[in-house]
């Protein structure tokens, strides 16, 4: 899903609560998610099967195996024939076939205005989002985590970017980003402090590329699985080892409709593995409606406004810092089933409206594929700047997947008060302001 396929803005509730007339034209609404077809199977199997066995299976099932994971009791087969699903599923040591979902990149919104050009001998830029949450300093800079950041790829060739010379592809045969939304998610985490670009909210974090998503920004649920079974194996052998995670991706869909990711991420969960997940683009959404977003296992990010925007519609006021983005997928975060929002975060840098109360988003500044700088709006661009607030959390000394979301959840800024409500009228607010998310 392209963000072009998406409106930058529509219509616009007045203060009075009077919805306001708007020419803004819809433009192809594609939710990717709502349009889900399964593309292969996840094959379960009696904890204890060893890899050997489920392959051997496979092969005189007569399926194409696709992954055979360590994290969970699966592989990852295409799609079966009646024959060859009847033979696995006979078999005692199979105990459940579940469907391999796509999964989409959380799109981002339309970039708004570009970026400006930018003077290679230029100093670098303090991307708006950085400010808002804290910019680092000499003791707090994500300094020696490893992040994996499960997306499109990274640019390695990026001038702004070090990522770690490790990686995986469940994509093709390189980690090279083909599309642009990881080397942006990369940049927010953790540009480089020098004298080019941008800088991340943790800079001396280490990225690890991970690419579970395709050149059309797509995988699917065993793409998923096959990236964190990639942290799971060699966790302990990489340095620095991985301690976060950043899935700015997502679909549709509930918490059980496939066990085998949900066991994976739990895998990593009990190792204090932090994930950041986004809660995605809709904001017809709650967040208990998106998977992996929607599992108390993960951090869930919703997205707001950076810095106060320009704003020109007569009927209401401006849309100030720390309004939650027309866009985002949002859900009050439940303690008693650990589901919903832990927090929000930049994910635009502002909003601004025209004469005809239509609304844009200015999107979040950082690294491009090709090199230098653009701009994109999403709960990707706000999952990247907690997961940079993770780092920073975990090099200060701070551990356990529970001590990390309670520390972001009570350090967050205007708790109580932001996110403040968006004018959009398809919003509705969750009933919990959770703040603003702050780096120590
Ligand atoms: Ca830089
Ligand atoms: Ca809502
Ligand atoms: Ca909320």
């Amino acid at each position: 899903m392209k963000d072009s396929e998406r409106s930058a803005g529509r219509i616009l509730r007045g203060r009075l609560g009077t919805v306001v007339v708007t020419l803004s034209v819809l433009l192809t609404f594609a939710l990717a998610a709502s349009a889900q077809v399964q593309s292969g199977y996840i094959v379960m199997f009696r904890p204890g099967t060893t890899r050997a066995a489920r392959a051997d299976l496979a092969r005189r099932a007569g399926a194409v195996m696709r992954f055979n994971y360590s994290i969970v009791d699966a592989i990852a087969v295409r799609a079966l024939n009646a024959n060859a699903r009847a033979l696995l599923q006979q078999d005692r040591s199979v105990i459940a076939i579940v469907p391999d979902f796509p999964i989409y990149g959380v799109a981002p919104r339309l970039p708004g205005l570009p970026p400006p050009p930018q003077d290679p001998s230029d100093p670098q830029t303090i991307p708006a989002g950085v400010s808002r949450v804290g910019v680092p300093w000499e003791a707090s800079n994500g300094d020696g985590i490893g992040v994996a950041i499960l997306d499109t790829g990274i640019d390695f060739g990026h001038p702004d970017l070090a990522p770690a010379a490790d990686w995986f592809t469940a994509v093709g045969e390189s980690c090279q980003d083909d599309h642009g939304h990881g080397t942006h998610v990369t940049g927010i985490i953790a540009a480089l402090d020098n004298d080019i670009d941008v800088v991340g909210v943790a800079p001396k974090a280490t990225p690890y590329c991970v690419k579970v998503l395709d050149s059309t920004f797509t995988g699917s649920d065993s793409n998923i699985i096959a990236g964190l079974d990639w942290v799971f194996s060699n966790n302990a052998i990489l340095s620095p080892p991985i301690r976060a995670v950043n899935m700015s991706l997502g679909r549709d869909g509930t918490l059980d409709d496939n066990p085998a990711l949900r066991a994976a991420v739990s895998r990593l969960y009990d190792l204090g593995i932090v994930m950041v997940v986004a809660a995605g683009n809709d904001q017809s959404l709650e967040v208990s409606q998106r998977v992996p977003a929607g599992y108390p296992e993960v951090l869930a990010i919703a997205a707001a406004s950076a810095v106060d925007g320009q704003n020109s519609c007569p009927f209401a006021g401006p849309i100030l810092a720390d309004t939650a983005a027309y866009f985002t997928t949002d859900g009050r975060y439940d303690p008693d089933t650990g589901i919903g929002i832990t927090v929000s975060a930049p994910g635009e840098e502002e909003e601004d409206t025209d004469p005809l109360c239509t609304i844009s988003s200015l999107g979040i500044l950082s690294t491009s594929l090709g090199g230098g700088t653009t701009r994109l709006s999403g709960t990707s661009m706000a999952t990247a700047h907690v997961t940079g607030i993770v780092a920073r959390l975990m090099q200060s000394g701070m551990s356990g997947v529970e001590n990390i979301r309670g520390f972001i959840r009570s350090s967050a800024d205007r708790i109580g008060i932001a996110p403040l409500d968006s004018p959009f009228s398809e919003y509705t607010f969750d009933g919990e302001r959770e703040g603003i998310a702050q780096a120590p």
